[in-house]
């Protein structure tokens, strides 16, 4: 029999089954067009001991018990299908873990609709793309503890693994896997618009061409930003296409696509009332990146600064001649203090979505799963890990010695770059959001008590005062007469 059960072959199931079979596990192998099930026996059939199934039920039948079932297919309604074509198959107690991107308000509803027929739900992240899932993805389960307690020791096998500890951890009850591998998605948005942020000032500002800037990427993953994100930054900028000779970002179309993870970040951020500029501004320059024909217009049309005062200013108002290894090192603190803050924003979301749902995360379990296997992989993490072992329930990384001595020492860099940025015209969005956040998040009285004086005025929607305890309304207008305009 086998111990487990993998349904949907695409690259990221079919790669996950040669996972869990190469540890040694029995694995059954299942897809809905059989001619893919075939393909995969004949390519790896012998890699490990797989039993293939053409239909559900000898999928089923294949299994022992509790049934273990991996569903890796399309995220949306074909993991409602599947699930509906399974129910009917099982029995009481049996584990049905959706490995995809489902959203998490999905995954609750799935764990509850699948409670009802006495079926355990998981819904588990899976990140690392189909490379991870060969030789080690970082999982994120979530759901039922004694359901994982049936598959951890499969997915602590197969996941990566750092510094011999597995980057695999249960995450919570419900749609918490899901949650946290949204954010984890949603943070991997806005570390790649950082980057592509630090490439357009190193193009436009330094005046550099690609492959100069893959050996500034080569270098500054030695440092304190050295990832995978990085590392790989450093790869493609240096890389010639052959049918031109010139490097080949340059002849890619500037348009990014999307799967929509980011975005259901930013909209769950909205929804927390949790501030989280870095990963929704990085949505939403996927958003301006799409409108290609509208940008050659605008290109066109509006003006951009005055050509001889941008010149003429460099970074901090020296001049432009001023050494471009200043600039260059000014543009790597401001995308590292711009980092610190993304992270702390998704942290932030993370522990506030925790308390809304009850999940009990612990954040830094999330930041160790994270260090390997994932795409957003990175040094950085051992850090924040660091600091949730030293500082415990932190409402904000920034507030972490290490990380509000990182962004102090990395704050006028950082303000010189997003001064340059500005005058020379650079869009530099994520840039920008941070250093705001920052300079928002370390007011102690911000400028919101004029909000409420409006507020109060044209809606008497109440406000507070700093030296009395309720809520007060004003008669606004001179006279003492009551001012409303939204009644
Ligand atoms: P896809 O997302 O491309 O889905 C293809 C698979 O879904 C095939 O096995 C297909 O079966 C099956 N499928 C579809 Br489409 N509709 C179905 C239905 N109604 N009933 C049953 N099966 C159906 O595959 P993937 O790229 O391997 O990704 C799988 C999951 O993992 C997704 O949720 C994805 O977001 C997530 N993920 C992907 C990556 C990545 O790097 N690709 C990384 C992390 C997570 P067929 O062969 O019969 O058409």
């Amino acid at each position: 029999m086998a111990h487990i059960g993998v349904t949907g072959l695409a690259v990221m199931g079919a790669n996950l089954a040669r996972n869990i079979a190469r540890r040694g596990v029995p694995v059954a192998v299942h897809n809905r067009t059989v001619a893919r099930t075939k393909e995969f026996m004949g390519a790896y059939g012998e890699e490990g001991d797989f039993t293939a199934a053409g239909s559900m039920e000898e999928f089923v039948a294949a299994l022992e018990r509790p049934r273990r079932i991996i569903v890796m297919v399309k995220a949306g309604a074909p993991v409602d299908g599947v699930i509906a074509e399974l129910t009917p198959l099982l029995d009481r107690g049996d584990i049905i873990i959706d490995a995809g991107n489902s959203h998490f308000p999905d995954t609750e509803r799935r764990a509850a609709e699948c409670a009802e027929a006495g079926i355990r739900f998981m819904g588990v992240g899976v990140s690392g793309g189909e490379e991870g899932a060969l030789y080690g993805p970082s999982i994120m389960p979530g759901g039922d503890p004694v359901a994982y307690a049936e598959v951890e020791g499969v997915f602590t096998t197969i996941a990566a693994q750092v510094d011999g500890s597995p980057c695999c951890v249960h995450v919570g009850p419900g749609g918490a896997g899901h949650y946290v591998k949204m954010v984890h998605n949603g943070i991997e948005y806005a570390d790649m618009q950082l980057i592509v942020e630090a490439y357009d000032l190193l193009t436009h500002v330094a005046g550099l061409d690609a492959p100069d800037i893959g050996k500034i990427f080569e270098e500054w993953n030695s440092g304190d930003l050295e990832s995978f994100l990085i590392e790989i930054t450093a790869i493609v900028l240096q890389k010639t296409d052959d049918a031109t000779g010139r490097p080949l970002v340059d002849v890619i179309v500037d348009q990014a696509g999307q799967k929509g993870t980011g975005t259901w970040t930013a909209i769950d951020a909205l929804n927390l009332g949790v501030p989280l500029t870095g990963i929704t501004e990085a949505v939403f320059a996927r958003g301006l990146s799409a409108l290609r024909d509208e940008r050659r217009m605008a290109a066109g049309t509006l003006a951009g600064p005055n050509p001889s005062a941008a010149q003429d200013r460099g970074v901090d108002g020296r001049s432009a001649e001023a050494p471009r290894a200043d600039l260059v090192d000014d543009i790597r603190q401001a995308l590292y203090a711009s980092k610190v803050v993304a992270y702390a924003q998704g942290f932030a979301q993370m522990r506030a979505a925790s308390q809304v749902h009850g999940w009990d995360l612990d954040l830094g379990a999330m930041a160790r799963i994270w260090r390997g296997g994932c795409i957003i992989r990175a040094q950085f993490l051992n850090r924040i890990m660091e600091a949730y072992a030293e500082h415990g329930d932190v409402e904000n990384l920034l507030m972490v010695p290490y990380f509000t001595r990182a962004v102090a020492d990395a704050q006028d860099a950082w303000r010189r770059v997003v001064v340059t940025a500005t005058q020379q015209g650079v869009a530099i969005p994520a840039f920008a959001s941070s250093l705001s956040y920052y300079d928002g998040y370390r007011r102690e009285r911000g400028p919101a008590n004029l909000i409420q004086g409006l507020r109060d005025y044209f809606g008497a929607h109440t406000y507070r005062r700093i030296d009395a305890e309720g809520s007060f309304h004003t008669r606004w207008a001179q006279d003492g007469r009551e001012v409303r305009t939204d009644v």
